[in-house]
């Protein structure tokens, strides 16, 4: 099977990424992954100062997932751009730069200085992170806001431009048309849930803002939901995230109607995992007949075939 795509100008030697935030800025393991091997690297949040982030405990552990509350800790736009990106390049990564913000403003500011750079191929704009007061969530659920913001940052690029939605909403749809109608290339869906854990003997939570994004393996069935609702309200590309643990996870995604597939809570057990994915989806490829991945995007077969669903198929 093919695995190459090209959205919006950007070519994708395959489908699978690197969730933002779960990978750094994608340097960090290089005796574990190639990253020219993977179909992008999105960038942990990049802001326009740098950040320190919420004080910890940030990370814990939960019985099917995991819960973060790292509140936005990055290097701010100029040392990425002056020590990040450079790097990238040279290791031939294909590079999405995802951007947070608290303001248009901000956003418009971080994207216009990586737009004075070779290196960027395209922009994931973080309107959903769950874990600071300032932007995220307070646009991310304020569907003219997310149009807003889609608006202003259409205008000052030409490069693939993705809009990261928050599932904490009642209608995803409606926040994908909104983009859709103001420009955007893409959708990615999805960003953390809204979790909380505890530890019952000491009554504490496990995370000091009390609660945090949720991912990992239990998200996996919500995501692909929220991802089936985007795929009948927009017709641009979908990228799909939320709990990819194997190969078969990623290409749940694809069947559903995502173009792309990001991985993220896996590569906490395994930085390397996205580059194996791809082989088991090749043999899948060539086991169902299937030479293009754009003949396995969003051929998920509704009819009901109760003989089959018994077997397990
Ligand atoms: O940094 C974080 O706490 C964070 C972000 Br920006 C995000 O978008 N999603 C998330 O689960 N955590």
């Amino acid at each position: 099977m093919n695995l190459q795509q090209t959205i919006a100008g950007t070519t994708f030697e395959n489908p699978i990424l690197t969730a933002s935030g779960t990978f750094g800025y994608g340097l960090e393991c290089p005796e574990f992954v190639d990253v020219s091997r993977l179909g992008a690297v999105v960038t942990k949040s990049i802001s326009r100062k740098p950040r320190p982030g919420n004080p910890p405990q940030r990370i814990a552990e939960t019985t099917a997932g995991m819960l973060n509350s790292i509140g936005l800790a990055n290097v701010g736009v100029d040392v990425f751009l002056d020590e990040k990106l450079p790097a990238l390049r040279e290791a031939k990564a294909t590079v999405i730069v995802n951007i947070a913000a608290s303001s248009v403003e901000e956003y418009a500011y971080v994207l216009e200085r990586c737009e004075e750079h070779d290196g960027v191929d395209g922009y994931e704009i973080n309107v959903s992170c769950p874990n600071v007061k300032d932007g995220g969530l307070s646009f991310g659920t304020n569907c003219h806001a997310v149009g807003e913001i889609t608006r202003d940052l259409r205008g000052r690029t030409k490069k693939l431009l993705a809009m990261k939605l928050t599932p904490n909403v009642t209608s995803i749809g409606d926040f994908a048309r909104a983009c859709e109608a103001e420009g955007a290339d893409a959708v990615s869906c999805v960003n953390t849930f809204v979790g909380m854990d505890l530890f019952v003997e000491s009554r504490r939570p496990k995370i000091a803002t009390i609660t945090g994004g949720y991912s990992g393996p239990a998200i996996l069935p919500m995501a692909l939901a929220k991802v089936h609702e985007v795929r009948k309200a927009v017709d641009i590309p979908i990228i799909g995230i939320g709990g990819v643990m194997s190969a078969v996870d990623a290409l749940k995604f694809l069947i559903v109607g995502a173009s792309l597939v990001q991985v993220g809570t896996a590569l906490f057990v395994d930085p390397g995992c996205g580059v194996t994915m791809l082989d088991e989806m090749r043999t899948y490829g060539e086991r169902h007949g299937i030479a293009e991945i754009s003949d396995l995007i969003g051929s998920l077969d509704t009819s009901l075939q109760p003989s089959l669903v018994a077997a397990g198929w």
